[in-house]
């Protein structure tokens, strides 16, 4: 297991000086955030950023994400384009030396709560989900922003997408990422890239939109669209995991066994309600997901790929990126990788 920390890179607050300091992180998970999304990656582009991390003595050792324009997930004609940029941006990576790639398949929105910092017992702040509350959201509104949306629709531009997004089924969904597949994956195959699908967070409809990286069931769907090992998941635990009827150690071992698994997010999650849930700390006491058990089955399939610490809390005062501060993710680290070595150590 290789432990990374995810950074946003020149906007984002926390540095990679400050990552560094973190016991037991020496990988990366980054982007590129200022290329348009659909557009080609330019090699000079991820080799700046590679160096820029490869001089504090840190690896990059996943992209997360490199996004999948709305028309490909929308089957539209005109999404050979883009799926075309998007296997030049994979070669590109692979010749930065780039292995693992992580994308989702969500329509419009990504990763979606109901408020960004809803205060917990402790007086820390915490991202918390609402399903009644974001039945009533109006996502035209701009009201909420969250990291990994893109913000660059206007309401028409986004009304026009949530008009087209009406007629598009979950089976139409699951043909246009097949087609999607279909193409990325031989290129992936050809240079060597693992690619990684983000569960959708969370893990039903939102909004109207269908979504299908959901459950086990669905996950094994997935993979057999174009089955090559480079067809892969990025296992979020936070994401599955709301779902009480996701047994998330058994999914772990299930797709590791397989050698599907090539990216892991570990996020606690306290489940609230129905539909409803808080992000905890990473402590398997204060959510509802048991890390201990996650780490053993990650230790379990002998898993030694990247894993990192997904959202955390904001504590001790801190503020910034929702999900993506610097001290409670840096707990997170330190606590998954005092779990990771105990079990190395008591084998
Ligand atoms: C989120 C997402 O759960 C998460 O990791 O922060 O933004 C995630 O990076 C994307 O869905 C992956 O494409
Ligand atoms: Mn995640």
């Amino acid at each position: 297991m290789n432990m990374t920390f995810r950074w946003y890179g020149d906007d984002d607050k926390v540095t990679l000086e400050q990552i560094k300091q973190i016991p037991g992180v020496s990988g990366i998970v980054s982007a590129i955030y200022d290329v348009t999304v659909g557009e080609v990656w330019s090699l000079e582009k991820i080799m700046d950023l590679k160096d820029e991390i490869e001089a504090y003595g840190l690896e990059l050792l996943v992209i997360e994400s490199v996004p999948v324009h709305e028309d490909i997930k929308l089957g539209l004609p005109t999404r050979d384009r883009y799926i075309a940029n998007y296997c030049e941006t994979l070669r590109n990576l692979a010749e930065a030396g780039i292995k693992v790639v992580c994308y989702n398949f969500m329509p419009v929105f990504d990763w979606t709560r109901s408020e960004l910092d809803h205060e917990l017992p402790d007086g820390s702040n915490a991202l918390i989900y609402k399903h009644e509350t974001v039945l009533k959201m109006d996502p035209l509104t701009g009201e909420l922003s969250l990291p990994g949306w893109d913000s660059s629709y206007t309401k028409e531009g986004m009304k026009d997408l949530l008009a087209q997004y009406k007629s598009v089924t979950e089976e139409d969904l699951w043909n246009n990422l097949k087609y999607f597949l279909q193409h990325v994956i031989a290129v992936a195959d050809e240079v060597g890239i693992k690619m990684a699908i983000h569960p959708d967070d969370p893990p039903w409809s939102i909004f109207g939109l269908p979504r299908i990286i959901a459950n086990k069931e669905n996950l094994e769907r997935f993979i057999n669209l174009v089955d090559s090992p480079n067809n892969g998941i990025a296992l979020c635990s936070g994401s599955l995991g709301v779902d009480p009827n996701n047994d998330v150690p058994e999914i772990i071992r299930y797709f590791g066994k397989k050698g599907r698994i090539h990216f892991g997010h570990c996020r606690n999650i306290k489940i609230t309600g129905e539909k409803c849930f808080e992000e905890s700390s990473h402590k398997s006491a204060d959510g509802s997901l048991d890390m201990v058990e996650i780490m053993k089955a990650y230790h379990d399939i002998d898993f030694n790929g990247p894993i990192r610490p997904d959202h955390g809390r904001m504590i001790w005062g801190e503020t910034g990126r929702p999900g993506y501060g610097l001290y409670d993710r840096a707990l997170g680290a330190a606590y998954l990788n005092g779990i990771w070595e105990t079990l190395e150590k008591s084998n």
